[in-house]
Formats: C-alpha cells, sequence, structure tokens
C-alpha cells in the first residue's frame, strides 16, 4: 500500500511539474483527487487492509493528498503569476506612438452653396423657413395658381401619392402655407428637396433642391425685387457681377422674369462657360400674382410682393464649375472634397 501511494504521489507531482496550462493542473487535481481519483480509489480499497493497519493507511493517504494538494497551489499560483505577466507584456501600451485620427468629413457642395446663399438672405433680414416634401396638391398647386390642367401637373412630370397628395415640385408650398397663417410682413427663404418626373443626365435628376424667396409687404415693387436679386448676384457670385431680367411667364407671379448675371467666368466675353453669350441664367422670379395673394387670404389692394426661385443645384455647379450634377449625388469622397 505504502508503494502504491509513494507511485500515486510520484506520478501527481511529475505531472504537476511538466504542467504548463491550468486546464492541465485542473486535470490533476481531478485525476488524483476528485471524487473517481486514485487516492478515493485507495480508500475504497481499505476493505482488503488488515484492521489495525486502516488508521496508519488512513493517514498516509491524507498525507499524500496535503501534498498533492499543496503542490497543485503553489503551481496554480505559478502559472497565475506568469499568465498575468504575459498579458502585461502584451498590453504595454507605447504613448509615443502618433493616436488615431478620424477622418474629418466634408460639407456637400450643395451644402456650401445653400450656406452661401442662406447667409447672403439672412443677411438682408429674411428668415429661413422649411416645409413637408409630401404636399397636399392644394398647396403645390391649386393655391399657386396652377390650374386642374396645366401641363405642371401632368402625371409624367409630377409623382403622386395619390390624387389629392404628392411629392412637391417646388417649395413655394411652405411659402403657401405661411401666406395662410396670415402674419404680415412676410420675408422668408424656403430651401429642400424637390421632386419631378425626369430621367437622369448631366443637368436633370429626379430629386434636386429649391431655394424659394418671398417677400410680402405693402407697397413691395418690382425695383424691390431687382435690387433684392442684385444685390444677391453681387454677394454670391462676385462684387462684378450684373444682372438682366427677361420677360418670361409663371402662373404664380404676374410680371415674371427669368434672371440672368453677366458670366463670372469671363465677365461677359463670351467663353465656354457660358456658351458665348456672356451670359448665364440663374433663376426665375416675378411679382406674386393677386390671385395667389387672394386665395392665400392677403388682399392684393392692400399688399404686394415678389417671389423667386433658384435651383440649388444649377447654382451650385455654376459657382464650382462641375459639368455633370450626376456628381453631386455619386457622394465620391475624392470629389466631394475638393470643393
Ligand atoms: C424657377 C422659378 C419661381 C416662384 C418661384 C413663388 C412662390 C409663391 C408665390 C409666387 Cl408662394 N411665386 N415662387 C416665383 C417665380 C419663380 O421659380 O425657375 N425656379 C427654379
Amino acid at each position: 500500500m505504502k508503494e502504491r501511494l509513494e507511485a500515486i504521489k510520484k506520478s501527481a507531482l511529475e505531472q504537476i511539474e511538466q504542467a504548463q496550462k491550468m486546464e492541465s493542473l485542473n486535470a490533476v487535481k481531478v485525476n488524483f483527487l476528485g471524487k473517481k481519483g486514485e487516492l478515493t480509489k485507495v480508500l475504497k480499497g481499505m476493505k482488503d487492509v488488515a484492521k489495525e493497519d486502516r488508521p496508519k493507511v488512513g493517514q498516509m493517504v491524507n498525507e499524500t493528498r496535503q501534498i498533492i494538494e499543496k503542490a497543485l497551489e503553489e503551481e496554480m499560483a505559478v502559472l497565475k503569476r506568469k499568465i498575468r505577466e504575459e498579458k502585461m507584456k502584451s498590453e504595454v501600451i507605447d504613448v509615443t506612438l502618433p493616436g488615431k485620427t478620424h477622418e474629418k468629413g466634408h460639407r456637400h457642395p450643395n451644402q456650401i452653396a445653400l450656406d452661401d446663399l442662406e447667409r447672403v438672405f439672412i443677411g438682408m433680414g429674411y428668415e429661413v423657413v422649411e416645409g413637408p416634401e409630401i404636399e397636399y396638391d392644394k398647396y403645390n398647386f391649386e393655391l399657386l395658381n396652377i390650374p386642374e390642367n396645366h401641363p405642371a401637373k401632368d402625371e409624367q412630370d409630377t409623382f403622386y401619392i395619390n390624387k389629392d397628395i404628392l411629392l412637391r415640385t417646388q417649395t413655394s408650398p411652405v411659402q403657401a402655407r405661411i401666406m395662410e397663417q396670415g402674419k404680415l410682413p412676410i420675408r422668408i427663404i424656403s430651401p429642400g428637396r424637390v421632386f419631378r418626373s425626369d430621367e437622369v443626365d448631366a443637368t436633370h435628376s429626379p430629386s434636386f433642391h429649391q431655394v424659394e424667396g418671398l417677400v410680402i409687404d405693402k407697397g413691395i415693387t418690382m425695383a424691390d425685387l431687382k435690387g433684392t436679386l442684385q444685390q444677391f448676384a453681387r454677394e454670391f457670385f462676385g462684387p462684378e457681377t450684373e444682372v438682366k431680367f427677361r420677360p418670361h411667364h409663371f402662373p404664380f407671379t404676374e410680371p415674371s422674369a427669368e434672371v440672368d448675371i453677366t458670366c463670372f467666368k469671363c465677365g461677359g466675353e463670351g467663353c465656354r462657360m457660358c456658351g458665348g453669350s456672356g451670359w448665364i441664367e440663374i433663376l426665375g422670379c416675378g411679382m406674386v400674382h393677386p390671385h395667389v395673394l387672394e386665395m392665400c387670404g392677403i388682399d392684393p389692394e392692400v399688399y404686394s410682393g415678389f417671389a423667386f426661385g433658384i435651383g440649388l443645384e444649377r447654382v451650385a455647379l455654376l459657382k464650382y464649375e462641375i459639368d455633370d450634377m450626376r456628381l453631386l449625388y455619386e457622394n465620391d469622397k475624392r470629389f466631394l472634397s475638393q470643393f
């Protein structure tokens, strides 16, 4: 029996010494000290030991157990320390390494143009107002004097949700809502996304952005409109810029005009940018139609006003000399970060 216990002890201590991992030590613990382990087997074999020798054998088993337990504990402590040291070594922080930088985003050319544009009009005392992209026919067309059978209302041109609800084709409905609220005078610009059923090409997209402006007060005349847009053109495109008003037609304004500016590239000489004419068309405008004022609850005998609509992409493309609108929507950072 003594030899058997010696053999068990030797084997256990050897295995403990050789163990490189916590799992191996745990296995030794189970195999020698566990319920079905070697020492338990010895105790179970007690019945074959002479009665007078049993206390002696019992004591020897206990001693062996204690020796193995102690060796296990010590080795586990050593191993734990080793694991910890390795972890510390692998987690050393080199404080001299350069920090991780976060890549900064970049304002989209549309946003840069819009910020510039808003700055000019806010400087003239305008407020910026936004509204819903999904609108009622009433605000998008009816109140703006666009009658039932007008071509702009064609299903080929406008995205309809149903007969009465659609994706706005301009931001004028925002302004119609402001007029309807009845707080006067009004001096606002309304930027935002608009929708038309257009095929994508270098100058068209089914979704683009517009900035409309509206001024309503007593005694507003065409002279106010011209002065305002002249000032805008100079601040936005450069102090030498001249404007030209060409008669035009919009259902919601009377009289109406399209506005050209002198080409900021050639100064009016004629170049590729302006197609040789020296002029570039930038917006549409006019005096708010008295019938529009009336429908929105404003007395056209007392109040008058002007309105204008600017295509944001159009001025962004012009200002940054981009020749294809599709570049604005591809979100290629190499392109966007040039502006
Ligand atoms: C264009 C033309 C324009 C307006 C928009 C407007 C709004 C109200 C009343 C009257 Cl609430 N008019 N907006 C007026 C004239 C022209 O836009 O070519 N835009 C790109």
